[in-house]
């Protein structure tokens, strides 16, 4: 079992800063690795001893960033070939954009997406723009997207219409509070049915009170609990990777994101090498 990790710190086209965000989750990483070469103990980490490789991308010259998305979807490949899982440290949640086109590339009626987010990035509205944002990415994919389940999602502007040109389904934060043992039920089975599985994580599918250090916070999000459920629940061999994106360390409050989000990391890839 190998992980390859990928430092994609995009954040052009909306959410400013998050790239920072992906960096300090590399370094997060990176820490894991280091703390492990070191101990000398046995410990759960020895599953990861030699098995995780991390690879950051820059955006420093007019060049790297001109041509982001096919380096992006070079990365994908390049971790696939090399790597049974891949984690993918986005900046924005467009830089997720080029993992998804790939998934799509071959079969992608058979590859499930479960994009937890307190939005569903298809937004064509007076005050959006048209050009390709982080905000209507979805609905600028170059190829097919693959199958997409949005979990988690607090939009009260989107018709069921509009919805479903893109996603096949939609389980809102609502859904979940209100019967979250349907929701999970219908995701053991989405999951069951695909033949690869993709966990699309946008920082703000988490409740603000846990994870505030996002852009757009919508109130009556995930709760760190109900996230470890849906995860449960779609969890498998199948799953060939995950991706993280939108967490700007700029309004975190006491570290709190960074907390939830370097265990929930090394919890996953504990999850994935012990299996
Ligand atoms: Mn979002």
């Amino acid at each position: 079992m190998r992980t390859q990790v990928v430092v994609f710190p995009f954040d052009l086209f909306g959410s400013s800063g998050t790239g920072a965000g992906a960096q300090l989750l590399g370094d997060a990483v990176r820490e894991i690795l280091d703390d492990t070469a070191k101990e000398t103990r046995p410990s759960r980490a020895d599953a990861l001893r030699g098995n995780l490789r991390i690879r950051e991308a820059r955006f420093e010259t007019l060049e790297q960033v001109s041509d982001w998305r096919k380096r992006g979807r070079q990365l994908v490949r390049q971790g696939f070939k090399a790597s049974d899982f891949l984690l993918w440290l986005g900046g924005n949640h467009l830089s997720v954009l080029p993992v998804l086109e790939e998934l799509g590339t071959d079969d992608p009626g058979r590859t499930l997406v479960v994009q937890l987010d307190a939005h569903l990035d298809i937004y064509a509205f007076h005050d959006t723009t048209d050009e390709l944002s982080h905000g209507n990415f979805m609905t600028h994919a170059a190829g097919p997207l693959p199958r997409m389940v949005n979990v988690g999602h607090r939009d009260l502007f989107l018709t069921a219409d509009e919805t479903a040109r893109t996603f096949a389904a939609v389980f809102t934060a609502a859904d979940l509070a209100v019967n979250p043992d349907l929701v999970v039920a219908a995701l053991r089975i989405e999951a069951e049915a695909a033949d690869r599985v993709w966990v699309d994580l946008d920082c703000d599918a988490f409740d603000p009170a846990y994870l505030p250090g996002v852009q757009h916070p919508l109130p009556f999000g995930l709760t760190p609990t109900v996230f470890l459920r849906v995860l449960d629940a779609i969890w498998s061999p199948k799953v060939v990777g995950l991706s993280v994106s939108e967490f700007d360390p700029g309004r975190d409050l006491r570290d709190a994101s960074l907390n939830l989000l370097g265990w929930l990391i090394e919890f996953l890839l504990l999850k994935r090498h012990e299996l």
